[in-house]
């Protein structure tokens, strides 16, 4: 029998290698609208590896991902990703914290809106119908890890029109929630 190698391993720093394996780097200048008072300079805010074999998106298709996403603080507030619906509503997603400390923001179509605390070990189940934003609460790198069907796309238009009603801030060790004016 041929045993062949996996297509996607992580090497020994945890960070996947592969032919099939995509990054994707977000500077801040992409997400600074997020941020009730941006920053004026340009770190790298998050990193996003994407691993498939699948050819298509059909559905019954998996994707897999690494998700990085710094401590970088705008005026207090919490490093976060853009946060999205599923564009197809129907299709779930995994996560599961392995570094760091941060929070899993959940909102439904209504904009009712929860977290759930991320840290290394929790497995997180996102409904299909659930928007979600990962936001790092820490000091070091938040690393989340994530499988969903490769049909599922991304519709973060529908964030931009309704927010997640919080925003995450730190001051000091304290984690604060605060309700946006909408
Ligand atoms: C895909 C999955 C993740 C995010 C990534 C970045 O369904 O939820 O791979 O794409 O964490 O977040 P965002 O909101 O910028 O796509
Ligand atoms: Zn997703």
């Amino acid at each position: 029998m041929e045993v062949r190698n996996a297509s996607c391993t992580l090497d020994r720093f945890g960070l996947p290698q592969g032919k099939k394996v995509l990054k994707t780097v977000r500077e801040y200048r992409e997400t600074a609208y997020l941020y009730e008072n941006p920053r004026t300079d340009n770190p790298l805010v998050y990193e996003v590896y994407t691993f498939t074999e699948a050819e298509d998106q059909k559905a019954g298709s998996l994707c897999w991902g690494l998700t990085i996403l710094k401590p970088v603080y705008s005026a207090g507030e919490c490093n976060m990703t853009k946060g999205h619906f599923h564009r197809n509503r129907e299709c779930a997603e995994f996560y599961l914290c392995t570094k760091g400390q941060g929070l899993l923001l959940l909102m439904d179509e209504s904009g009712k809106t929860w977290a759930e605390e991320m840290k290394p070990g929790s497995l997180h189940y996102i409904h299909g119908d659930h928007a979600h934003r990962s936001i790092n609460t820490g000091n070091e790198d938040l690393w989340i890890s994530a499988c969903w069907p490769s049909d599922a796309g991304h519709d973060y238009a529908a964030v931009e029109e309704r927010e997640f009603r919080y925003r995450v801030k730190k001051h000091g060790d304290e984690i604060i929630f605060e309700e946006r004016n909408i």
